[in-house]
C-alpha cells in the first residue's frame, strides 16, 4: 500500500517535473540561442591560412613556464620553459640552459610583463620572476626563448612582481616573505625589528642579453602583493600594495586581517636613483640597499581599505585602483591628489619612518557594486571602462573610471583572478577583448580526474553588452596574462649564419673531434637526416670516448630552413637538446657509464628522420 501510494506521489511529482520543463521551453530562445552560438562561434574561428589577431602570455605559476595562446581562437600555440626543465626543447639539459637553471629544478612564474616604449608594448621581451625560488627572466620575443635568468639576494618571494617602467627602465621586484636582512638566522620573536620586505630594482641590458641588480630597498617587514607602473603624468612612480602590516608572524589566515586598512605604498624611482647615484646607501651582499627610515622623500604610504590585493593604474597615468580582496569595494585614488599633499607635506602621520598620506585627501571615490564580491584586479579598455575580476562573486564588472558607474557585468565560470584585456595594461588599450583567468573550471571541460584544468574565457567587448564567446583550459596556473597585437612581433625565421659564432662548424667536412687529455670536444653538424661529428672518421656519426671523460658536444643545425629542427638525444644518459634551424648548441658531460649508447633526432625533421641516428661508445676503464 505504501509503495503504492510512494509510486503514484512519484509519477505526479514526474508529471509537474515536465510541466514546468515544457512551460520554461520557448522555442524563439532556442532559435535566438542556436543564431547565437553561430555568430559567436564565427568571432572566434580563424581560418587555416589565417593567424590570431592577439598573442596572449600566460603565465603558468607552478609549472614554471609560460604559455602562448592565440586569440580570438585561444589555441595554445606553445610552451617557453622558463624556471623548470622541459625535455622537449632540451631546457635544462644543453649547456646554456642548465647553467641559468643553476640548482633549481621548479619555479613559480607568477606576473608576465612585455617590454614597453612610451608605455606601449614594443614586442621586443618579456620579463617574468619566480616566487619560488627569487629570481628574474627574460625572454626574447625573437626566439621566444630564454635568454637570461638572474637570481636576487636578499628577498622573500617577488611575487609583486614584475612590472616594467613606461621605457623598460626598470623591472622592479617587490615580495612577498619579509626575510632577515641578509637572510642570515634571526628568531621570529625580532620580526618587527630584523626583517624587511626587500624590493630589488633590476635592469635589462638589451646589448649584453644580461638582467642586472642596480639597488635594493629595504621596506618594513610586511607582505608587498601586486604593483603597477605609472603612466604619462605618474610615470616615475609606482604603486604597490601591501598586507599585513600588522606584522604577524603566525596564523596570517586571522592575524593578517586585524587592522581595518593596510596600505598602498606609492615610490618615485626617478628619486631613488638618484639617492643611489647620491651614495645614499648601505651596502649588502655585494648590493646598494635603500633604507627608507634614513633616506626620505620617495617612498609614500596610502591608506587603503584591509588587506588589498591588486592595484592598477588607468591608461592616462592619472588615477590608481586598489581591490580590497576582504572588502566589497574598488578605491580609486588621484594621483594629482597625492602630488599635491606630497608637496605640501600634509601627512596623516608616519609608520615605521615612512609619511602616510591622508586617505581623504589622496581618495577620489570608493566603487561599490550591488552585490559584487572580492574585487581583485583591473583592467582598462580605449573608452574608459574598467574590468574588475570578483573571486568571490565570479564575474567581471564593468564599470566607468571617471564616475563609478557600473555598467555591466558577466558571470564567469568560476572565481577569476587576474583577467588579461587587449594590451589593457599600457597606455592605448584596444578594447576589443578581456580573458577572464579563472582559478576554478568545476566540470568545463572533459573530466580528467578529481583536479580540473584552469579556465581562461574569451570574452568580446564589443557589443552592448559583454559576451563570453570561447573559453579554454590551461595548465596551472595563469596567475596574470598579457594580450599584444600579433603585428608587433617578429620572430626570426632561421638563426643567422655566424661563422664568428663559437663552436659553430657550417660544411660537413669541418666536423670533427678533438682530444685534450681527458676532455673530449665535439664539433658536429645536424642536416637532412644525419649527424657527422668526425668527418674523417670511418663511422662519421660515432662519438667514441672512454670511461670517465669529460664530453663536450657543440652541434650545429645546417638546415638553414624554416622549422627543420633536429634533436639530440643520448639513450639511457639522460641528456637531450634541441637545435633549431642556424643554431648553434652545447651539451656536456662525464661518460661515467661504460657501454653503448645509442643517439637519435629526437625532432621528427624528414622521410629518414628514424635513419638520423648514430652512436655514443664508452670504452671501459682497463
Ligand atoms: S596574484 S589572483 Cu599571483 Cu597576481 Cu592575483
Ligand atoms: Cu633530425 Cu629528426
Amino acid at each position: 500500500m505504501k509503495k503504492w501510494i510512494a509510486g503514484i506521489l512519484g509519477l505526479a511529482a514526474g508529471a509537474l517535473v515536465s510541466i514546468l520543463i515544457f512551460a520554461d521551453f520557448n522555442p524563439k530562445e532556442e532559435v535566438a540561442d542556436q543564431a547565437n552560438v553561430a555568430t559567436n562561434a564565427q568571432k572566434v574561428y580563424v581560418p587555416f591560412g589565417q593567424k590570431d589577431e592577439y598573442y596572449l602570455f600566460a603565465s603558468g605559476g607552478h609549472s614554471g613556464q609560460m604559455f602562448i595562446y592565440g586569440v580570438p581562437s585561444m589555441r595554445h600555440i606553445r610552451t617557453i620553459p622558463v624556471f623548470s626543465p622541459d625535455s622537449a626543447t632540451g631546457w635544462g639539459y644543453d649547456k646554456h640552459s642548465k647553467a641559468l637553471m643553476g640548482k633549481y629544478s621548479w619555479g613559480d612564474l607568477h606576473h608576465p610583463a612585455l617590454s614597453e616604449t612610451e608605455g606601449d608594448y614594443d614586442g621586443k621581451y618579456l620579463f617574468a620572476t619566480d616566487v619560488a625560488n627569487n629570481r628574474a627572466a627574460v625572454m626574447d620575443l625573437k626566439t621566444f626563448s630564454v635568454s637570461d635568468i638572474l637570481e636576487v639576494p636578499n628577498i622573500g618571494g617577488p611575487h609583486c612582481a614584475a612590472f616594467v617602467t613606461p621605457n623598460t627602465e626598470y623591472l622592479f621586484l617587490p615580495t612577498r616573505f619579509a626575510v632577515p636582512l641578509g637572510r642570515e638566522y634571526a628568531s621570529l620573536d625580532e620580526f618587527s625589528t630584523k626583517y624587511k620586505g626587500v624590493m630589488s630594482a633590476v635592469t635589462f641590458n638589451e646589448e649584453k642579453k644580461k638582467l642586472e641588480i642596480a639597488y635594493q630597498v629595504a621596506l618594513p617587514p610586511w607582505s608587498y602583493d601586486l604593483s603597477d607602473a605609472g603612466k604619462k603624468i605618474s610615470k616615475d612612480w609606482a604603486v604597490m600594495t601591501t598586507y599585513n602590516t600588522e606584522e604577524s608572524t603566525t596564523e596570517m589566515e586571522i592575524n593578517a586581517s586585524q587592522a581595518d586598512r593596510d596600505y598602498i605604498v606609492l615610490f618615485n624611482w626617478r628619486e631613488l636613483e638618484k639617492m643611489v647615484a647620491d651614495g645614499q646607501f648601505d651596502e649588502l651582499n655585494g648590493i646598494k640597499m635603500v633604507d627608507p627610515e634614513k633616506h626620505k622623500g620617495a617612498i609614500y604610504l596610502v591608506p587603503t581599505a584591509k588587506s588589498p590585493h591588486g592595484v592598477d593604474v588607468t591608461p592616462d597615468g592619472t588615477r590608481f585602483v586598489a581591490s580590497g580582496k576582504l572588502a566589497p569595494a574598488m578605491t580609486v585614488f588621484s594621483f594629482e591628489k597625492a602630488f599635491k599633499a606630497i608637496n605640501e607635506k600634509k601627512f596623516a602621520g608616519e609608520r615605521n619612518g615612512i609619511p602616510v598620506l591622508d586617505y581623504k585627501s589622496v581618495m577620489e571615490r570608493e566603487v561599490n557594486p550591488e552585490n559584487a564580491l572580492g574585487p581583485l584586479h583591473s583592467q582598462f579598455d580605449d573608452k574608459g571602462f574598467a574590468y574588475t575580476t570578483m573571486f568571490i562573486s565570479s564575474e567581471i564588472v564593468k564599470w566607468n573610471v571617471a564616475t563609478g558607474e557600473t555598467v555591466d557585468r558577466v558571470p564567469v565560470q568560476y572565481s577569476p583572478g587576474h583577467a588579461a584585456s587587449a594590451e589593457g595594461d599600457t597606455v592605448s588599450p584596444d578594447g576589443k577583448y578581456i580573458i577572464a583567468l579563472n582559478k576554478i573550471a568545476k566540470d568545463t571541460y572533459l573530466p580528467v580526474g578529481p583536479s580540473h584544468p584552469e579556465s581562461m574565457q574569451l570574452i568580446d567587448l564589443t557589443g552592448k553588452k559583454m559576451e563570453i564567446i570561447q573559453s579554454a583550459p590551461v595548465d596551472p596556473e595563469p596567475h596574470y596574462a598579457q594580450m599584444i597585437k600579433a603585428d608587433k612581433l617578429s620572430p626570426l625565421v632561421v638563426y643567422p649564419k655566424d661563422e664568428k659564432r663559437p663552436n659553430s662548424v657550417w660544411t660537413q667536412k669541418d666536423a670533427r673531434i678533438t682530444r685534450n687529455g681527458n676532455t673530449v670536444e665535439v664539433h658536429g653538424v645536424a642536416l637532412r637526416s644525419k649527424f657527422i661529428f668526425d668527418s674523417n672518421a670511418k663511422r662519421k656519426d660515432v662519438i667514441s670516448v672512454k670511461e670517465g671523460d669529460k664530453v663536450v658536444i657543440h652541434l650545429t643545425n645546417i638546415d638553414l630552413d624554416q622549422d627543420i629542427t633536429h634533436g639530440f638525444g643520448i639513450n639511457s644518459y639522460n641528456l637531450n637538446m634541441e637545435v633549431q634551424p642556424g643554431q648553434t648548441q652545447t651539451i656536456e658531460f662525464i661518460a661515467d657509464k661504460a657501454g653503448t649508447y645509442p643517439l637519435y633526432c629526437t625532432n621528427f625533421c624528414s622521410a629518414l628522420h628514424q635513419e638520423m641516428n648514430g652512436y655514443l661508445l664508452v670504452e671501459p676503464k682497463a
